[in-house]
């Protein structure tokens, strides 16, 4: 068997941790637990309360409306959790307040050894949370109802950095975003569908042709859809060639 310690070690403490058992049980994400590439525990915040009732929300100082989660549970796992490792983890508070996430953070993430997730939900957690945090992160500008997905869709877009999770490693090195351009289009059987065809360079089987047929693409769709990347974007040589190519055949096309 393998014998593996995980390179990257996630925890999630949230009220809901049955939430993430889903997410563990299919693809991706749950062959790199098999395989002991990454580990993953979800820790129910309960466990570390102290009173009868394992409260771990109250009402706000200063009044509004909205429950806030109390800080004491999270900080007496955080020092379970130093004792019994003996070294500092790396700690996320998924919240919208946060810095948005990015491929790049994910590719920096994923170099830590343990990354704790606090899920908070209702208003969020007491302030003086952040004394324990590393990284405030949101993942888009829309509210959800607590930290739990978020903690999923980064915990998915970091093990994909871990050397060994996804098939073949270069497919996320040179996966568009990581690139700075969008991903091309992809097809697959059958050749026409409806009268809707795939494009025939794509059956030439002329490797180069393709190659610059897909970069073209790529830099077409990421120009049009996303200019924030494309002004953003270093191009090499290569990719001036392509946008050489896409201007001459818009030319060709206006005469
Ligand atoms: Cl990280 N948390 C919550 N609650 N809402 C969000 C978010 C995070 N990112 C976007 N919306």
């Amino acid at each position: 068997m393998n014998e593996r310690k995980p390179v990257l070690n996630f925890f999630a403490v949230s009220i809901f941790p049955e939430m993430f058992k889903i997410f563990c049980s299919f693809g991706i994400f749950k062959k790199a637990l098999e395989k002991k590439l990454i580990g993953f525990q979800a820790i129910n915040l309960r466990d570390y309360t102290t009173d009868k009732h394992r409260t771990t929300d109250d009402y706000q100082y200063g009044g509004s409306h909205g429950m806030v989660m109390k800080v004491e549970p999270f900080f007496r796992f955080y020092d379970a959790f130093v004792e019994k490792y003996g070294e500092k983890p790396t700690v996320i508070l998924p919240t919208p307040k946060g810095r948005l996430f990015n491929n790049e953070l994910a590719m920096e993430l994923s170099k830590k050894g343990n990354l704790i997730f606090f899920c908070g939900r209702y208003e969020g957690i007491d302030e003086r949370i952040s004394v324990l945090v590393d990284y405030e992160v949101s993942i888009g500008d829309y509210v959800l109802s607590g930290g739990e997905l978020p903690a999923m869709v980064m915990m998915d877009a970091i093990s994909r950095f871990v050397p060994g999770v996804v098939g073949d490693f270069r497919s996320v090195q040179e996966d568009s975003i990581t690139m700075g351009l969008l991903d091309y289009p992809h097809y697959t059987r059958p050749e026409e569908f409806r009268g809707l065809r795939v494009p025939e360079v794509l059956l030439s089987g002329d490797h180069k042709r393709v190659e610059l047929f897909r970069l073209k693409e790529s830099i077409k769709l990421t120009a049009l859809r996303r200019p924030d990347l494309f002004l953003k974007k270093d191009f090499t040589k290569q990719e001036k060639m392509a946008i050489l190519e896409i201007l001459r055949e818009l030319l060709d096309g206006a005469q």
